[in-house]
């Protein structure tokens, strides 16, 4: 008998309570059952309870026996749902064998509130005149909430700031900074809770706690704030079920007070203050005495919807002990968490009431063992603990992050030890998918690097970095950095949700941002205002504004989701429209960031722009394509066509050269697949010569440094793509680790032994871009590929292409389909690949040797092997999932 599926999630998510999709998306997996498993059908049923769901009786939904192989993006099909609708739901499949499986377990979402008509209550602020200074003070807020019993209590809840939801003394949820960061003009998420379990017929008591967040705190580095209003606001309705089956609803409103707490100042960029001194034991208990608390400001709704996401929220997901304790002077020591790292510390002291206790953060120290804070720039990160006086007091940050792996503590009055601090790391708690590691533990220790770069970027939106006072949507660092920050994590509904960012942020004309969540300026004279120092706005260049078209095209490769692709496109088509109506005879304007932190290889801009605005237009063509729509398809496909030969006709020469000479103009005209067929291999050959003329090493920027190693290898250039991953001088990948680097840095030299720290104005050490080589180490080095005409790794490309040091290397991805994993090994003149495909999808592998064993057995013969074809020394095989090992003659010198 085999087995049922697994893993069912409705949008991405398992069991999400306020989905706000009328028609969400189910999913599963199989189990692996053996070689070859497959989904032939499958029959889902949703009902409306569980009884129901148990007796087969699909109230909502019973799709009936599908014939089909997909086991992702399948489409509820009921009647459009309702607000509140609990929807069980279960499946079973059918093999390819004809044999269908149980039912899976129970799995459940709930619609959040659809209607306008759903919402009752009011905003509610501390003051409608709060001084408009941050960072600001938290503001809390109680209910008493008197019930019978109950049996079901839903809270919804959305703020312009960030909150905590509390109930009689407990913290409900382990979200942070909910509800998230969107266009808070256009959108507010809500988050919906459920409260049955924490409530208690009798007297019971909710609370808020309400900080500046995005909405109003410091944004950017003009050290603008109230950026989208001017103090922060709660909204909050909880409907009670009782038992006897009436209902009842507490909202934010008339029944509130509120008040100031210990929390006396927190924000992002310049951190927390809590004075311990002004805690209120039981404030969100009954029986506290609030007769000191307020009314709140009311204000009724305005025009803003209410929307609900599903995607994964920021949570605290690891804990850190720090590796080394400094003594500074007589006040003063600094912690090395051993690790650069986002998130804040849980500080344990003791000592008098009053006592301060300060925490700054920073990335790297100066010589002397002192804190380097000046790359920070206007942000100050600086927490500040005012002690209760009570025997041992733990205080951890609410409202507030730092990138950081140093802590400098100030005013404790015993020596510290490792148990002082505890770091925590904060990220958007995306699930791990993938894992790297070779035989280079300098290539292993830069993998680490990326991927505790994504962590620390990856927090509610893609960031640029952490610490400074930016930590802001770069679109650009976004496009590059998300073909491998899709190995590393389940991004589905990360970029989905961003994606909304940013189509959100698209002007009436087209153009894309630089930023989403955007919050540039739109002209000269809001960019003087607000002390914007660049005056113009950049909005709409070339590789920022382009990741409107490449981020849903990535997406789409890896988790091969039509329906983000269908909302993005208008926006695509609008983008690529926006280019055109900008460009003259097929080039674009000289403008925008360039190659971003390229080193002394300035790419021309009008090269630069032309190449992605050709790259545009053809992952418009292909999504068209996708969507069945052939006449635009057509359309942009030719467009492309032109604009790559405009480039080629512009700017590159007879001999393959291109205006410039930059590693980054080759890599781009070749991974764009601009230039005719008789002109690849010679601009192939200027990229290898360019490389050699730079004794071995890069000079790529932001840009170019995401598609140089793929080139390479597509270019007869493997060999040389790994001198490039393993060299060790700068600049390189490795030089940042041989300096001790955790993360990868914004600048191939941050740090440098001769000259010392980078120019602070612009020098981080927590920026992913650099670490787009991690697609690279996955695809080539250990082997797992997509195909995009089989996306969501339906098709996984099995094609390690050892080299340099190597002697093995292996990979894990987890796939919609289940894991897909990889490792080989050279030894002794035998090259061995172990190979594991799961279940529901298949694998092209290519295996460096012109015979090759499967289990002892010739290829031919072993079962799962559907088809073997040679081409130049290399066998082409064709699997059904299950896992294999192959072993051959390690023939790869003389394939090359
Ligand atoms: C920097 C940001 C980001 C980059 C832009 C152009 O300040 O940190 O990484 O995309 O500028």
């Amino acid at each position: 008998m085999i087995d049922f599926p697994q893993q069912l999630r409705c949008e991405y998510m398992t069991d999400p309570l306020g989905v706000g999709e009328r028609n969400p998306q189910l999913s599963w997996t199989l189990a692996a059952e053996r070689r070859g498993t497959a989904q032939r059908g499958y029959r889902i049923i949703v009902a409306s309870s569980e009884e129901l769901l148990a007796t087969d009786n699909g109230d909502l939904w019973d799709s009936g026996a599908v014939e089909s192989a997909e086991t992702a993006h399948i489409i509820f099909g009921g009647a459009p749902l309702v607000s509140r609708q609990p929807c069980y739901w279960k499946v079973q499949y059918t093999d390819e064998l004809g044999q269908t499986s149980p039912w899976s377990a129970t799995a459940y979402w709930e619609m959040g509130l659809l209607a306008e008509a759903d919402w009752h209550g009011e905003w509610m602020s501390y003051a409608p005149n709060e001084p408009e200074l941050s960072p600001r003070p938290a503001s809390y807020f109680r209910a008493a909430c008197p019930l019978r019993e109950v049996a079901q209590v839903r809270a919804y809840v959305t703020a312009r700031g960030i909150y905590e939801l509390w109930v009689n003394g407990v913290r409900v949820g382990d979200a942070l900074f909910a509800p998230g960061w969107t266009d808070y003009r256009q959108r507010l998420y809500v988050q919906e809770y459920d409260l049955t379990h924490y409530l208690q017929p009798g007297d019971n008591t909710l609370g808020l706690v309400l900080g500046e967040g995005w909405h109003c705190g410091r944004l950017g580095w003009a050290g603008n704030v109230n950026y989208y209003g001017t103090r922060p606001e709660i909204f909050c309705q909880v409907e009670i079920n009782y038992t006897d089956g009436t209902c009842e609803m507490v909202s934010s409103g008339t029944s509130w007070q509120c008040a100031k707490g210990p929390i006396v100042s927190s924000g992002f960029l310049l951190g927390e203050t809590y004075d311990a001194r002004r805690e209120m034991p039981g404030w969100c208990t009954p029986g506290f005495d609030a007769t000191a608390w307020r009314a709140p400001h009311l204000e009724l709704r305005d025009g803003v919807p209410f929307c609900f996401a599903s995607y994964p929220p920021v949570r605290a997901v690891q804990e850190l002990t720090p590796v080394a304790i400094n003594k500074v002077d007589d006040y003063r020591y600094v912690i090395d968490m051993g690790q650069n790292m986002v998130g804040r510390v849980r500080l344990r002291v003791r000592g008098a009431a009053g006592t301060a206790v300060t925490l700054r953060y920073g990335e790297m120290l100066y010589p002397d063992g002192l804190l380097y804070t000046e790359n920070l720039r206007s942000a100050r990160s600086t927490d500040l603990y005012l002690l209760r006086g009570e025997g041992e007091e733990v205080f951890e940050p609410h409202f507030t992050f730092h990138g950081f792996r140093y802590v400098e503590v100030t005013g404790l009055t015993a020596p510290p030890t490792l148990a002082t601090i505890t770091g925590i790391v904060i990220h958007t708690d995306a699930e791990t998918t993938g894992q790297f590691s070779c035989s280079d533990k300098l290539v292993n220790q830069l993998y680490s690097n990326i991927v505790w770069g994504q962590r620390g970027n990856f927090l509610e939106v893609p960031t640029d970095c952490p610490q400074r006072d930016e930590r802001l949507g770069w679109m650009g660092d976004a496009q590059v950095f998300a073909r491998t920050a899709c190995y590393n994590m389940d991004l589905a509904a990360f970029f989905a949700k961003w994606m909304t960012d940013v189509n959100d942020a698209q002007l009436p004309n087209g153009v894309f941002p630089l930023i989403a969540p955007d919050i540039m300026p739109k002209s000269a004279e809001e960019a003087v205002a607000r002390n914007f120092n660049w005056g113009v706005s950049y909005d709409g260049m070339p590789a920022w504004g382009d990741a409107g078209v490449i981020v849903p095209w990535v997406h789409y490769c890896y988790y091969g989701d039509t329906r983000l692709l269908a909302r993005c496109y208008p926006h695509m088509k609008a983008w690529v429209d926006y280019l055109q109506g900008r460009s003259a005879d097929n080039i674009s304007p000289a403008d925008g960031f360039g190659d971003w932190l390229s080193i002394g290889a300035d790419t021309p801009k009008d090269v630069l722009a032309t190449a992605f605005y050709a790259h545009v237009a053809d992952l418009t063509a292909r999504t068209a394509t996708v969507l069945g729509k052939n006449e635009d398809a057509a359309h942009y496909h030719g467009l492309f066509q032109s604009v790559g030969d405009a480039f080629t006709r512009t700017f590159v020469a007879a001999d393959g050269s291109i205006t410039g000479d930059t590693q980054t103009g080759y890599v781009l005209a070749l991974y764009f697949d601009l230039l005719p067929v008789e002109l690849r291999s010679s601009a192939a050959a200027h990229l290898l010569a360019n490389i050699h003329a730079h004794d071995d090493h890069l000079t790529c920027g932001f840009v170019g440094i995401s598609y140089l190693q793929r080139v390479l290898t597509e270019c007869g250039g493997t060999e040389l793509a790994y001198t490039l991953l393993e060299q060790r001088s700068y600049p390189g990948w490795l030089y940042s680790v041989l300096q001790g680097a955790t993360t990868i840095w914004e600048r191939w030299d941050g740090f440098h032994h001769e000259k010392g720290l980078q120019d602070p104005s612009m020098n981080s050490f927590n920026h992913y871009s650099l670490g787009s080589v991690g697609e690279w180490l996955f695809a080539t080095v250990a082997g797992i590929g997509l195909d995009p005409a089989h996306p969501g790794f339906a098709k996984v490309v099995i094609h390690p292409q050892p080299g340099g040091s190597l002697t093995w290397a292996e990979a894990r991805h987890r796939s919609l389909h289940g894991l897909i994993k990889t490792r080989w090994e050279r030894a002794a003149g035998v090259f061995t690949l172990a190979v594991t495909i799961p279940p529901n999808s298949s694998a092209i592998v290519y295996l460096p040797a012109a015979e090759a064993w499967e289990g002892g057995l010739p290829l031919a013969a072993a079962s799962g092997i559907t088809g073997i074809a040679a081409d130049d020394g290399q066998l082409r095989c064709e699997l059904t999932s299950g896992s294999y090992l192959f072993t051959m003659k390690d023939s790869w010198e003389q394939i090359g």
